[in-house]
């Protein structure tokens, strides 16, 4: 991956957490519970497991570059999104999610070309070395903001 297209990566990080709370920011707490169709996650439960995906995504970026490589933790996310606390305010996740990409930045900005290329094993990706982790939290986003757009359009609002 050209070292551009790492920045851009950065870049998309950087620039997410400001992105995505001026998003969900501007919803009604009735409107924070609509869904595009039942069983489908609302924007709440989506802002609450960003914050947990990236919690365990935080993992997924270190251990590569802090151990020979190790399995990449999983989780259950569907089993996630019926615990609890994902019917808490969203501040408290959007907190956790600037907190993360505020260090995410400083760590990838200092990775080496080496410590970009090291590797830890996903069940489901298999062997995926730091760009590619990258890329795939880069897009995470992103994913989920196109996701909260479709349940405004699905809803007019
Ligand atoms: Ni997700």
């Amino acid at each position: 991956m050209p070292a551009a297209e790492r920045q851009q990566y950065i870049q998309m990080i950087r620039e997410f957490p400001e992105q995505f709370s001026a998003l969900v920011s501007q919803f009604t707490d009735e409107q924070l519970e609509l869904r595009v169709a039942e069983g489908e996650w609302s924007t709440r439960q989506i802002v609450h497991h960003v914050a947990d995906s990236h919690m365990n995504a935080n993992n997924r970026f270190r251990l590569p570059i802090t151990e020979s490589s190790p399995a990449l933790p999983v989780y259950d996310q569907d089993a996630y999104a019926r615990q609890a606390d994902y019917a808490l305010p969203l501040d408290v996740s959007l907190a956790i999610i600037r907190g993360l990409h505020a260090r995410w930045v400083v760590l990838l900005e200092s990775l080496t070309d080496a410590q970009w290329r090291m590797v830890g094993t996903h069940p489901e990706w298999g062997a995926v070395d730091l760009e590619e982790i990258v890329r795939r939290y880069a897009d995470h986003g992103i994913n989920h903001i196109n996701q909260i757009n479709t349940i405004r359009a699905k809803h007019g609002f």
